[in-house]
């Protein structure tokens, strides 16, 4: 018994020595909360935006909206919960009061409510009914609320910090759990002219004081940040660390390049959430209902977003049913068939992993961590070691094209630099190199076959703790056609992928593999629809079907300018990747845009598509729009309008008229650009609309 005893202490102290021994590492640099940690597990939750917008097809509405437009006829969360669940969403977060100031509940502070609406009369809420239905189908809770208000008469005066927190407090201690809370930063103009300067602060307290673990969206968190774009993707370089210190949300918050960047060794935890919408616009139109993206594009967000340490907010909005269309939930089905395909065998997953290093041999360290399936155990090297390889051996010849890298963020983000390498059965070749990994880093790359996968941890911020190396082969998947039309009215259609056949149509109807043989660009001056499809193994595989609407090509038009600037061209040259920039001026109305037709038209409308490289420089914000038949008598045919949201979401802005004009000549009058301190204009293409 005592030799017993004595064997027993002598083996409880070796292993109390042992883990003595061999701490884990220390955390590194500026780490998350735990409610941080847990809502980055999340991923991939949905965006819903509803309101008046969805009845009056705007993105941004004006708070004069008569609050009884409001009335969708089935409304049923239900729906929205279970499709969200079904497409592998973890929570969903909806726009309780959009900048319209309209408020999704029956608040008390305000009288643009579903209370005024001619909704069930009144007796509606939206947000019971979606928390009650979140929590039915296991899915956490989100609201949006903008601090900008075009109704509030408050709005623009101090008083209006305090009924804003008001409101904030009924919602947040009124629905349950609340994991993010969404801000806006948007401050415009309110119904009194006059803009609000926002007590952060104040909004911030309310938030935590009624929900203390929701984590705070703005462009500079507390919480989480946004990424930068209204297109989806973080950077490749993508650090959940941010410098905040004097900066706000809106006007002053950091360059789009560092929210989509983030800030090596930022002092404040505020990791990226990328939010982009399923369709071009943010709130219903049904004029979108034939444009929510492609699988592919959808691929190319997930990758871009939950691929790059950042999570992704999909918006679905809902129509005016009071229902997410057909059209989403089909194509939200069909992209979480691929993900779920992609993701389904982890081929790493109980491998052999041998490591150049492993914190103090210890077992608890060791590389097989990597190859667990769990987030939860790491491997990791000796304090003095930031540069180390792991070797996956897969035994056999083994397909593979997706690589997904996991740190253990709650020790902080340490990988700066790393490659991957596969071996070619005689040498490792170099497969990939890029920078940060974080929570989560998905690297994609056609086919290989290979047994054994080599990681290079180049440069580490301290000795690097990785969870998770996983190894996937992905559905391989036909990439779309491209269509484009030139200034000259010919059409072209790319296929990126050299085995496809293309064919198309152009009488709207759907392609098959008997329709059009596309060998070489075809005259398309007068506009209609062209619809492509790529097919592979002798028709048996088809892409999904692309389709481009156009007016009337260019080709006779001139823009008027005396500055002799070749470069007017560029916004009617068909190609929306070039723009036409202006001479720089200070006023701030600038010589108008006219452009010579070269034949009368019948005009319904005109279009404009802002630059589409990223920058949002001289982008035109309010205008007015005239037509003339001898470029001397003048019809002012829009009066002081303006693009709404076209700073966030830059797309093509399509311009109908209320009746139709004879005109040869165009001319478009900016009022303001979407910054400030803008000198320029730019334009990527002007064009009209006539069928
Ligand atoms: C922007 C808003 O102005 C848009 O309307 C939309 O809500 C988007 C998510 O945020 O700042």
């Amino acid at each position: 018994m005592k030799q017993l005893l004595f064997v027993l202490t002598f083996q409880l102290l070796s292993i109390i020595g042992f883990t003595q021994q061999v701490k884990a590492p220390a955390p590194y640099g500026t780490l998350p909360g735990e409610n941080q940690v847990q809502w980055q597990k999340m991923e991939y939750y949905m965006f819903i935006h509803f309101g008046p917008n969805t009845f009056t097809d705007k993105e941004w509405g004006h708070g004069d909206e008569d609050p009884k437009v409001f009335n969708p006829t089935q409304l049923d969360a239900g729906q929205w919960a279970r499709t969200a669940k079904a497409a592998g969403m973890k929570g969903i977060i909806i726009t309780a009061k959009h900048h319209d100031g309209f408020c999704l509940w029956p608040s008390k502070y305000s009288t643009h409510t579903v209370r005024e609406s001619a909704w069930k009369n009144g007796k509606g809420d939206v947000l019971r009914e979606l928390s009650d239905a979140c929590r039915k189908y296991g899915l956490k809770f989100g609201v949006y609320l903008s601090p900008w208000d075009r109704n509030h008469p408050a709005y623009g005066t101090p008083e209006y910090n305090t009924v804003f927190a008001n409101t904030l407090t009924e919602v947040l201690s009124n629905y349950g759990p609340v994991f993010e809370q969404w801000f806006d930063g948007a401050n415009g103009e309110g119904p009194n002219g006059k803009r609000q300067v926002y007590d952060w602060p104040l909004f911030h307290q309310t938030v935590y004081r009624n929900q203390p673990k929701a984590v705070i969206f703005s462009d500079v968190g507390p919480g989480c940040r946004w990424v930068g774009n209204e297109n989806g993707f973080a950077g490749t370089t993508n650090w959940s660390t941010l410098n905040t210190a004097g900066f706000e949300p809106g006007q002053k918050a950091p360059s789009t390049k560092v929210l989509n960047q983030g800030d090596e060794d930022g002092k404040s935890w505020v990791p990226t959430e990328a939010d982009v919408s399923i369709r071009p616009g943010w709130f219903y139109s049904a004029a979108t209902d034939d444009k929510v993206k492609s699988i592919n594009h959808l691929l190319n967000i997930y990758y871009g977003s939950v691929g790059r340490n950042a999570n992704l907010l999909l918006n679905v909005p809902v129509d005016r049913r009071g229902l997410i269309h057909a059209n989403d939930s089909i194509r939200l089905m069909e992209f979480r068939k691929v993900l779920d395909q992609t993701f389904a065998n982890n081929l790493a997953k109980g491998t052999k992993v041998a490591a150049s290093n492993v914190r103090g041999g210890a077992k608890q360290f060791a590389a097989n961590n990597l190859a667990d399936g769990n987030y939860e155990s790491y491997w990791s090297t000796d304090d003095a070691v930031t540069e180390a390889s792991l070797t996956i051996d897969l035994a056999k010849e083994t397909a593979i094209n997706r690589i997904v890298l996991q740190e253990y963020i709650p020790l902080g983000q340490r990988v700066k630099s790393f490659a991957v390498e596969y071996w070619d059965g005689k040498k490792f070749r170099e497969l990939d190199r890029q920078t940060t990994i974080g929570y989560k880093r998905i690297l994609t790359f056609p086919v290989i076959k290979t047994s054994k996968v080599r990681v290079n941890i180049l440069e580490s911020k301290a000795c690097p703790v990785i969870a998770e190396v996983q190894l996937y082969k992905a559905p391989e998947l036909l990439s779309l056609p491209q269509i484009s039309r030139n200034r000259e009215g010919k059409v072209s259609i790319q296929s990126e992928s050299p085995d496809a056949v293309v064919r198309y149509t152009t009488d709207g109807s759907e392609p098959t593999f008997s329709s059009s043989h596309y060998t070489q660009p075809f005259d398309f001056g007068s506009g209609g629809i062209v619809k492509a499809k790529a097919f592979i193994n002798n028709g048996a595989k088809a892409s999904e079907t692309v389709s481009n609407t156009y007016d009337q090509a260019s080709q006779k038009w001139s823009v008027a300018g005396s500055d002799k600037d070749k470069r007017l061209d560029r916004m009617i040259d068909g190609d929306a990747r070039t723009f036409w920039m202006s001479a720089q001026s200070n006023e701030t109305s600038q010589r108008p845009i006219i452009i010579d037709l070269g034949e009368k038209l019948t005009l319904k409308g005109f279009s404009y598509v802002p630059r589409q490289d990223g920058n949002t420089g001289g982008i035109i914000y309010q205008y007015s729009f005239s037509t003339s038949e001898d470029r001397i008598n003048w019809t002012r045919v829009v009066n002081n309008a303006a693009f709404a949201n076209i700073k966030n979401n830059p797309v093509k802005q399509d311009v109908l008229f209320e009746r139709s004009y004879a005109a040869r000549f165009i001319k478009l009058e900016v009022l303001s650009t979407v910054n400030e301190n803008d000198q320029q204009i730019t334009v990527a293409e002007i064009g009209v609309i006539t069928r």
